[in-house]
């Protein structure tokens, strides 16, 4: 249900999602939950700003320590085909499934809290590599939590998830549930169906336009203009997917929805009584999500993963190679669907601006060396030659 806000409050929230600045935006914020009326249907609401104030204030502090410099860094600079962050509670063999599939050497205890700050390592895939993030443990009986806003701000920034919770446990799919409600909380959605809308201001716009894959339920483009019209917003890009209620388009004003590919790992499947938890939890799982039953000790289940992540992950290696010469060893990794133009584009702009034609062989080519226009969708193993003037 829209929380109704008044107008007052609705302009507030316009200066909070208009502010630069996190002192800036945590004005406005105090200014808008001075605004809103306290009743049930502004609950959420109202979690949500003093929460993201929590966040703000973190990240104020947080830039002070790091200007004096020192201080915990967070950040992973990114490696590989992708990077894929490892998140879970406590002692849930996160640290374990890092060891056991890349050649990292974090710290595994048998008590929680182990991990205290990100370690990467790599995991091998055929010919490419990801970048397997291991985190702090998210600590769901206390979402708001400042280790769990800074683990879920790795998240944020990871290219997919890898959720993990422990089959030892009394109740896995309790853990999980609270995992991925919290996960939905800030806005971290793991599936393609749920309604995912980006609401892009800009003046370069002239009103209100609706593009993306989705479809808006329960109401007409016009509501959506006049809901918008509510809050300021006259001049937007309102992206949509999945099925979209206004109640997602009012969690897009103030939050930032990103959907991120997933895959749930069951671990410490060698556990006793680990198979009806896992047929429990596997119920707690979203349907178009996978679910591995692994476990890190016996290895047992891992070896699909890297597969599993490729497939996620939806990106094809495409080989570029120059005439008269072998292509490439290491491919581009492009999202699946890329045309020939975008694979010439990520090697150079110059290449894509002045691009004749390419020739192809592989997956996509109708007869090795098929001579193409920029618009020719690749696949997964294609090799490219490309031809610009
Ligand atoms: N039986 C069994 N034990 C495991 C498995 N994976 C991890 N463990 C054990 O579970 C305990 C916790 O493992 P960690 O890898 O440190 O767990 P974590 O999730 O990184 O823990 P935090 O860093 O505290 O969040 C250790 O005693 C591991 O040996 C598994 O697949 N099977
Ligand atoms: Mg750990």
């Amino acid at each position: 249900m829209p929380a109704n806000l008044p107008p007052e409050a609705k302009a507030k929230l316009a200066k909070y999602s208009d502010a630069r600045t996190p002192e800036e935006k945590l004005r406005a914020l105090e200014e808008f939950i001075s605004a809103v009326p306290k009743h049930k249907g502004t609950e959420n609401l109202l979690l949500w700003a003093r929460r993201r104030m929590a966040e703000l204030r973190e990240e104020i502090e947080e830039r002070k320590r790091r200007r004096v410099g020192g201080g915990p860094r967070i950040f992973v600079e990114k490696q590989g085909a992708a990077q894929v962050v490892i998140l879970g509670p406590p002692n849930s063999g996160k640290s374990s499934l890092l060891a056991a599939l890349t050649r990292a050497k974090p710290e595994v205890a048998p008590w929680p809290f182990t991990t205290q700050r990100p370690l990467p390592g790599m995991l091998h895939y055929e010919d490419i590599q990801f970048q397997l993030v291991d985190t702090p443990p998210l600590i769901l009986d206390d979402p708001d939590n400042s280790v769990n806003s800074r683990v879920l701000g790795l998240a944020r920034n990871a290219d997919a998830l890898l959720l993990v919770v422990g089959l030892d446990e009394e109740n896995p799919a309790s853990a999980l549930r609270r995992l991925l409600a919290l996960l939905e909380d800030r806005g971290i959605y793991i599936t393609r169906t749920r309604g995912l809308v980006r609401i892009i201001k800009s003046r370069e716009v002239n009103g209100i336009r609706v593009r993306g894959s989705g479809r808006l339920v329960g109401f007409t483009e016009d509501d959506l203009r006049r809901f918008l019209a509510e809050y300021r917003v006259y001049n937007a890009i309102v992206e949509i997917e999945g099925d979209v209620t206004l109640d997602d388009v009012e969690a897009a004003l103030y939050k930032t929805l990103t959907y991120k590919p997933a895959v749930i790992l069951l671990n410490k499947a060698d556990a006793p009584g680990a198979r009806e938890r896992a047929h429990k939890a596997l119920r707690a799982a979203p349907p178009d999500v996978p679910v591995l039953a692994v476990s890190a000790l016996t290895r047992e289940g891992l070896d699909g993963l890297g597969r599993i992540l490729f497939e996620r992950l939806g990106i094809i290696r495409v080989y570029t190679k120059q005439p008269n010469k072998e292509p490439d060893p290491e491919p581009l990794i492009l999202p699946r669907g890329s045309t020939v133009l975008d694979a010439a584009r990520r090697i150079h702009s110059r290449l894509a601006k002045h691009f004749r034609y390419a020739k192809i062989w592989g997956p996509s080519a109708k007869y090795p060396g098929q001579r193409v226009g920029g618009d020719h969708v690749l696949e997964d193993g294609d090799i490219v030659e490309i031809h610009a003037s």
